[in-house]
């Protein structure tokens, strides 16, 4: 499976009136990594509230904005993303390989990553001079460092090093620590409008899953008719387009402003897209030469600093808050859950035992209830996919007689256009065809079947978070705890990491016999019979590719269901054991080692004082 989708749901329960709602404290990472250590220190009861926040320290780095610079080749797209690196570290002036991207991610050291077509491991080559100079960095073994992974970058990515990926590669990652980003990953994407209509589609399946793109076109020369077609293809697919006219440096502050005119009036009468406050000019030469050289005149005159200060605000006002508001309430309810299941241990310690035991009974029906409720949402579940099943199914069964028949009508065109050679051109025209209409159909349906789970997820999130919090509330009711419900609207969101693909479309017909008989057969019957025979091919060209299409895509519908009901489930697990598993654990306990019970009840009250600070973090006074 290539294409990854996940689905991840962050449904908090409806809010009660009374609630207030959490706040998501500003040093998110911070506390989350705090407490981590903290519960890891904390005994085996709280090593899963551990592995929870470990896993959301995860999501927030993974989920973080996805920005990818696009534009034709030689426009100066790498330049442009070191200069906002601050470092020369992307190859430039290089023929970048036509489907690698480059995703360059926050991290302490600087790395590169590289991820194959197949199953052979990640390379992964660390920046040793980096490493080992890291108390004394001193400009030439920086500058050294620098230079040496990108040596070992352009190895990967580019053209003349990897003609053609012979090396199967099917991304690139590098960390480094530049301060931009903290808030986005930026992602360097090979040049658009080749001559292969396909790869250009590959660009245009990539793009939905990315939060923004920003175009770069460059003054010298103007904008071409290549890059307008695209502009055209581009702009419902992505969430959000910057633009940016590149290489000022070449004209005098008049033509500079023309330029950026000329840009804009092209972008709204030619591709129909409104720039609005989104249009920058910039030399992303200079921006570079004046990152190097500390020189924050040059910066200024770069134009640089105006896309920063945009990307970032809009970075700050849109998915990264979202984000880092959805994982912030699961945060927060890792901490409900820990304290409530300390309050558990706490009153398992507390009551008298046959008191304790007949309240456990009584939450053992609940459990019991609770499971019946947990089978029924799995039926559902089951029958959801059923019917993203149905709808995909449906969708690429109407697509086969129009797709031969537009298939045929291109062989006829070509067989009828060469005369000498009617097949060969057939086949061409086919070959020729088939790629790029696959690629863009791809496209169209992994965005239906995103739709359709989009809304049966969100349902079954809702049931999910609901049976959980009966739980919890259960818990609490029963044994007069205190009780923090998560509070917040509800947030859903099919998570999905950017991911290139570029597929094998079956093209070219299998090969015919040598039919020698055949030429003896008077014209018109040998005509008949190659149209048939090319029918014959069509037919076994659309059957299996359009198999292909429907098997790639259900395939990632199971992944994401799999995926999404295994957390839930594993959600619901963890509820139980947090509540239930603890005050049982803790009675078995209590009977067997009755001599430690105070010291333990001491333990667990200091616990408890402590998460409730931490949760006053959140706003939430306890
Ligand atoms: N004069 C000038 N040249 C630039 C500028 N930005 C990039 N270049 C040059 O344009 C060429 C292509 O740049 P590159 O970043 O590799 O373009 P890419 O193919 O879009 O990644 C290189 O020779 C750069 O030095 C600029 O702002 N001004
Ligand atoms: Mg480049």
């Amino acid at each position: 499976m290539r294409r990854s989708l996940m689905a991840e749901s962050s449904t908090p329960p409806p809010p009660s009136p009374e609630q207030t709602p959490i706040v998501v404290p500003e040093n998110l990472v911070t506390v989350l990594r705090t407490e981590r250590h903290r519960f890891e220190t904390m005994g085996a009861r709280y090593a899963v509230h551990a592995s929870r926040l470990a896993e959301l320290e995860k999501r927030l780095m993974e989920g973080r904005f996805h920005l990818a610079v696009l534009g034709q080749v030689k426009r100066g797209k790498s330049t442009l993303l070191n200069a906002l690196l601050g470092e020369d570290i992307l190859p430039s002036a290089v023929v970048p390989l036509t489907a690698i991207p480059t995703f360059i991610r926050y991290g302490a050291e600087r790395t590169l990553r590289v991820r194959y077509n197949d199953s052979r491991p990640d390379t992964v080559v660390e920046d040793e001079l980096m490493q080992c100079s890291e108390d004394k960095i001193q400009p030439a073994s920086h500058h050294s460092g620098i230079r040496w992974l990108q040596e070992h970058l352009t190895l990967y990515v580019t053209e003349e090093e990897n003609p053609e990926n012979q090396k199967g590669v099917r991304e690139v990652e590098i960390t480094l620590p530049a301060p931009i980003l903290r808030d986005v990953v930026l992602i360097d994407t090979p040049g658009i409008g080749s001559v292969y209509r396909h790869n250009t589609e590959g660009t245009l399946n990539f793009l939905p899953q990315c939060d923004a793109a920003l175009f770069l076109v460059s003054a010298d020369p103007p904008i071409t008719e290549v890059e307008v077609a695209f502009l055209r293809e581009i702009k419902d697919r992505v969430a959000r387009l910057f633009f940016v006219l590149n290489k000022v440096d070449y004209l005098t502050g008049d033509e500079k402003e023309t330029a950026l005119a000329f840009f804009r009036t092209v972008l709204n009468s030619v591709a129909s897209i409104d720039p609005g406050q989104h249009i920058f000019a910039v030399s992303a030469k200079k921006g570079l030469l004046a990152k190097e050289a500390n020189d924050t005149r040059l910066w200024d005159e770069s134009g640089l600093q105006e896309v920063s200060d945009h990307l970032i605000l809009f970075l700050a006002s849109e998915k990264n808050r979202v984000l880092r508001e959805a994982i912030g309430k699961k945060v927060f309810n890792v901490f409900c859950d820990a304290e409530l299941q300390t309050h558990l241990n706490i009153r398992a310690l507390e009551l008298p035992l046959s008191e304790l035991e007949s309240r456990l009974s009584l939450f053992d029906k609940k459990i019991a209830e609770v499971e019946q409720q947990r089978l029924h949402a799995q039926d559902i579940l089951l029958g959801d996919r059923k019917r993203v099943y149905d709808t995909i199914e449906m969708y690429v069964k109407d697509l086969r007689i129009p797709l031969k028949d537009r298939l045929s009508k291109i062989a006829e065109d070509a067989m009828a256009a060469s005369p000498h050679t009617p097949e060969k051109a057939a086949q061409d025209a086919v070959a020729g065809t088939i790629p790029g209409w696959f690629e863009h159909e791809l496209g169209s349906i992994t965005a239906m079947a995103d739709r359709e789970m989009t809304v049966r997820l969100r349902e079954q999130g809702k049931r999910a978070e609901t049976l959980i919090e009966s739980v919890r509330k259960g818990a609490a009711e029963l044994f007069e705890i205190p009780y923090h419900a998560p509070s917040g609207e509800e947030v859903y969101h099919l998570v999905r990491k950017p991911y290139w693909v570029d597929h094998e479309w079956e093209s070219t017909f299998s090969p015919v016999s040598s039919a020698m008989m055949e030429r003896l057969l008077p014209g018109p019957l040998r005509q008949s019979r190659a149209k048939n025979r090319m029918k014959h091919q069509i037919d076994i060209l659309v059957m299996r590719n359009l198999e292909n299409l429907r098997y790639e895509t259900l395939q990632s519908i199971d992944a994401a269901f799999l995926q999404y009901s295994s957390t839930l489930d594993a959600n619901l697990r963890l509820t139980i054991d947090a509540t239930h598993g603890a005050v049982r654990a803790a009675m078995e306990r209590r009977k067997e080692h009755a001599g430690e019970t105070a010291e333990r009840l001491a333990r667990l009250y200091q616990v408890a004082g402590e998460l409730r600070e931490v949760l006053q973090l959140f706003g939430k006074a306890g």
